[in-house]
């Protein structure tokens, strides 16, 4: 009797008909159960749900495990590790240089809140379009786990050292300094960080996301504020963020009084349902104070703090051709003796 060949069913494959392998990068080589390598999973799901070119995309970092990463992810986008905490400019540099490319920047709490806090304060008030990571672990993973500046009061080394140094709260920063989408969000909350980074894709400006990341070889244990525990245990989740991509057109009922609805600038919807409270997720001041609140209380807060889609990106402020200046032919950018004979004519 003959029998019917069964056919492979073919690969599944996103709306420019890209499968999810082209979106990965090389094999991890950070350890095993790094938060830094379940980022690198969502970052690859996002840019494959989204449908983004991977030659279209950017991928910068400074020093550190967290800084490593990038080549874990999007083997075939264009790819810049710079000088430990030197990330921004080099970013601001490529991002100027050719406004097309979709930026993405990861960083850790060392090369950002350390080394690279002057360069991270003036990329968050330029609102240079980027999406900006944190892979927070509280540590300096690279050199074997000395306490960073988002390490908490209190908080316990391995070896009984407690830091007694205020934590730097990066979110706070960058929303007071300028920033147009701020959260934070935990390595371990597969849904709600694939939701904001899906979100901060369709975002043209700064995006600041610090993520917390444990490191499971030095700050995992008991005592530590950035272990998978203590985040389990006190992760306080502002809201349920959903993400809508324009493209999907997907009419999803939502009620207005519990629901914030966001459009963001290629049309796709960030729906945040309020769990706790109102929370306006658009204003600045309360942010800030929701922030603030939330240390006072012990809380690892969770959610998009702050978005403002109206205010110009720094690309956008400095007018800059419709062409990349990176495509602008030799004649475009040189133009030629006769305009430099007007120019010093109009000076005598
Ligand atoms: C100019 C310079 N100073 C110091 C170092 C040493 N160094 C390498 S990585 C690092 C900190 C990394 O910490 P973080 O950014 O939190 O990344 P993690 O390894 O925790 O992911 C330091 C201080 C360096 N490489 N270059
Ligand atoms: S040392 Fe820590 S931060 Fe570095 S790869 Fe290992 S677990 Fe990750
Ligand atoms: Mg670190």
């Amino acid at each position: 009797m003959a029998t019917t060949p069964t056919s492979t069913p073919a690969p599944k494959t996103n709306r420019i008909g890209l499968q999810v392998l082209d979106y990965r990068g090389g094999k991890t080589t950070l350890c095993a159960g790094c938060g830094h390598n379940a980022i690198s999973e969502r970052i690859i799901d996002a840019f494959y749900e989204m449908g983004i070119q991977p030659e279209n995309v950017a991928k910068m970092s400074g020093i550190g495990c967290s800084s490593k990463s990038p080549a874990y992810f999007m083997g075939r986008s264009h790819s810049f590790n710079t000088v430990h905490g030197r990330m921004p400019s080099v970013a601001t540099g490529a991002a100027l240089a050719n406004k097309r490319l979709v930026m993405i920047g990861v960083s850790g709490d060392g090369d950002t809140a350390s080394i690279g806090m002057g360069q991270f304060v003036h990329l968050m008030r330029r609102n240079l379009p980027i999406i900006y990571i944190i892979e927070d672990n509280g540590v300096y993973g690279l050199t074997k786990g000395q306490f960073s500046a988002t390490a908490d009061v209190g908080s316990k080394l391995k070896t009984g050292v407690i830091n007694e140094l205020p934590a730097i709260d990066t979110c706070t920063l960058a929303i007071q300094l300028g920033a147009t989408f701020v959260g934070r969000s935990f390595s371990g909350d597969k849904k709600q960080l694939q939701a904001m980074l899906k979100a901060a894709i369709a975002h043209n400006g700064t995006v600041m996301l610090d993520v917390i990341s444990p490191c499971v070889t030095f700050n995992d244990h008991e005592g530590s504020t950035k272990s998978y525990k203590y985040m389990k245990d006190h992760e306080e989740p502002l809201h349920d963020v959903n993400f809508v991509p324009h493209f999907e057109n997907i009419e999803v009922d939502y009620d207005p009084g519990t629901t914030a609805n966001i459009t963001m600038h290629d049309g796709s919807s960030l729906r945040l349902k309020k769990l706790e409270e109102d929370y306006d997720p658009t204003n600045r001041v309360t942010a800030v104070k929701r922030l603030m609140e939330s240390h006072e209380k012990g809380e690892a807060l969770t959610g998009v703090f702050f978005v403002d889609t109206q205010k110009s990106s720094f690309t956008d402020l400095l007018n800059l051709s419709d062409e990349p200046l990176a495509l602008l032919r030799q004649e475009q950018i040189r133009p030629g003796k006769e305009v430099l004979d007007k120019v010093m004519e109009s000076l005598t």
